[in-house]
């Protein structure tokens, strides 16, 4: 059974120059890329994306980073494509990452953390929607 995920390179990844590493890691896991993009994202499609986070107090600053340059779009699939993803990305908190992992290798604060995917079936759902409206 196949699943769809939801993966951004956020803008702190573009400008660091690790697309490709993202990308390559994600194939070399097995999982196919299935529609990509490189945008930047509208405050609205921003505000959208991290609805759940709306009443956080760093909602606001993560609104300006995720759309303050250029990030990847991706949707990726496979064999539970979301925990294999998620696997890969690493811990929220880059410092608590495992070593080997993206944002454990990569990054260091939380709010730059390189990487976002879909945490559950209904989030992917909903985020491959928002982001690849044509993928039904
Ligand atoms: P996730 O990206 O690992 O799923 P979430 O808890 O859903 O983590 O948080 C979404 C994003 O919000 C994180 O990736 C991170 O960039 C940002 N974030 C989470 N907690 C904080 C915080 O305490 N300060 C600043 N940014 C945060």
């Amino acid at each position: 059974m196949s699943e769809r995920t939801l993966v951004l390179v956020k803008p702190d990844g573009v400008r660091r120059g690790v697309v490709g590493e993202v990308i390559s890691r994600i194939e070399r896991k097995g999982l196919n890329i299935v529609a990509l993009e490189l945008r930047t994202l509208s405050r609205e499609t921003a505000e959208d994306h991290y609805a759940e986070h709306r009443e956080r107090p760093f909602f606001g600053e993560l609104v300006d980073f995720i759309t303050g340059g250029p990030l990847v779009a991706m949707v990726v699939e496979g064999p539970r494509a979301i925990e294999a993803f998620r696997a890969l990305a690493g811990a929220t908190d880059p410092v608590k990452a495992a070593p080997g992992t993206i944002r454990g290798d990569h990054a260091l604060e939380i709010g730059e953390n390189i990487v976002h995917g879909s945490d559950s079936p209904e989030s992917a759902a909903r985020e491959v929607k928002l982001f690849f409206p044509e993928l039904g």
